[in-house]
């Protein structure tokens, strides 16, 4: 079986490259594992999990995506694929792909034919109101994350309300807290990220149209 592919998205700053650095350096002793970054101008995120020491060099690809970064993961994902290419062919027995996307907004989703899989980071800084402003990636995502609770009481925001709206939003489809700068709630996403690997590829419906949000 090819590699799994998960991709993150969220916007600039919530927690996506502190996501997948906690990620490998949970899992990378138990599971095959390789990483692509999407920046818009400059290779930032992947050097940072190269110093991070997330996972050995070779195994973390940084992609330029150009002004667009959410069309290199959504709808021209052509830079991408080929990334996901290269890294099958270095790497023939990874299990586990993480695709983080560059700094989007609320409508921002991935297209199915890259990742099986989406986790959503969101913040606390960003404001209690952003579950409530819902949108596709935050409401259909495979995993929403509300990350840097650590942040909650420096800006009045309440972990409760966001919790609770995040899960109306969803209906049903999990929601997770976490301060990745301490490694808190880690373990969770790891349970369920290690879930979904055991389910393996989604098998996605044959009629589900795709690329049907224009850019
Ligand atoms: N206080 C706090 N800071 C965090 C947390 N997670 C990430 N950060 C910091 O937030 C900044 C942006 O994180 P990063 O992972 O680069 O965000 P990205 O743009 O979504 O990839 C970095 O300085 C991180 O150290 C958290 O849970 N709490
Ligand atoms: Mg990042």
């Amino acid at each position: 079986m090819s590699a799994v592919r998960f991709g993150i998205g969220g916007p600039v700053g919530s927690g996506k490259t502190a996501l997948v650095n906690a990620l490998c350096q949970r899992l990378s002793g138990t599971l095959d594992m390789a990483v692509i970054t999407n920046d818009i101008y400059t290779r930032e995120d992947a050097d940072f999990l190269v110093r991070a020491g997330s996972l050995p060099a070779e195994r973390i690809r940084g992609v330029e995506t150009g002004a667009c970064p959410h069309s290199a993961v959504r709808d021209d994902i052509s830079i991408n694929l080929n990334a996901v290419e290269d890294l099958e062919a270095s790497f023939g027995a990874l299990q586990v792909l993480l695709i983080e996307s560059g700094g989007d907004n609320l409508a921002a989703t991935f297209s199915p034919e890259l990742v099986d899989y989406t986790i959503y980071v969101i913040d606390v800084a960003g404001g209690e109101k952003i579950p409530r402003k819902g949108g596709p990636a935050q409401t259909y995502s495979d995993l929403l994350l509300i990350n840097k609770i650590d942040l909650a009481n420096h800006v009045g925001a309440s972990l409760e309300v966001m919790e609770r709206e995040a899960h109306r939003l969803r209906s049903g489809r999990p929601v997770l807290l976490s301060d990745l700068r301490r490694g808190v709630g880690v373990d969770r996403v790891t349970d369920w990220l290690l879930r979904r690997w055991q389910e393996g590829h989604r098998v996605t419906e044959p009629f589900t149209p795709r690329h049907s949000h224009p850019h």
